[in-house]
């Protein structure tokens, strides 16, 4: 069965280790105060592949973690959070991803918040090259994660396609 690393990001409480929990009733969260201070990791399969998903710590005095448990992914999912204004805070996660060059899906979470931030997300972060998708759902209701599960098979799948490896190939070479 196929395997993957699954890298979610996103600024603190934007609700990353919910998802977590709603794809992994019971995953790992290491902790304080309710803030993860460390990761979360839950695996399960999804379509024939093994999900191995690992939450990071949002807060960005444990970015060091982030930059560390995120090594090595295959895609990521950033958890936006739909509820409160886009700050820089999102801005360093975008310039983390871009730099990371991993494909990656936007997931919008939609809580109940102060502050109203229904900006179409493409307004907020542009069309950066590594972005796959754009789901807007609810980490604590599960809603549309189902959605977000079927579009990270999907990128999975097509960074197997050959047709994919002969491009990255013919690229590097070209880079030589
Ligand atoms: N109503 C509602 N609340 C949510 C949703 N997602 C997250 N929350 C709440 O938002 C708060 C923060 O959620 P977490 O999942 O802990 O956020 P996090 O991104 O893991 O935060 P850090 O670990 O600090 O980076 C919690 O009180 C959650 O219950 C949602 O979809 N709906
Ligand atoms: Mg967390």
């Amino acid at each position: 069965m196929k395997l993957a690393k699954v890298v979610i990001v996103g600024k603190d409480e934007a609700g990353k280790s919910t998802l977590v929990q709603n794809i992994v009733p019971g995953a790992i969260n290491i902790e304080r105060h309710g803030r993860t201070i460390a990761l979360d990791y839950g695996n399960r399969e999804h379509l024939g592949c093994k999900l191995h998903l690992f939450g990071t710590p949002g807060q960005a005095r444990f970015r060091i973690v982030r930059d560390v448990v995120a090594r090595g992914m295959d895609v990521a999912v950033w958890v936006l959070d739909y509820s409160r204004r886009f700050d820089d805070r999102d801005k360093e996660i975008l310039e983390f991803l871009s730099e990371s060059k991993v494909p990656f899906i936007v997931f919008a979470n939609i809580k109940p918040g102060v502050q109203k931030e229904r900006r179409r997300v493409t307004r907020l972060i542009g069309e950066p090259e590594g972005l796959k998708d754009i789901i807007i759902g609810s980490a604590k209701s599960g809603f549309r994660v189902t959605e977000l599960l079927d579009e990270i098979v999907s990128v999975l799948e097509t960074l197997d396609d050959p047709r994919n490896r002969e491009e990255a190939l013919k690229k590097s070479a070209s880079n030589r």
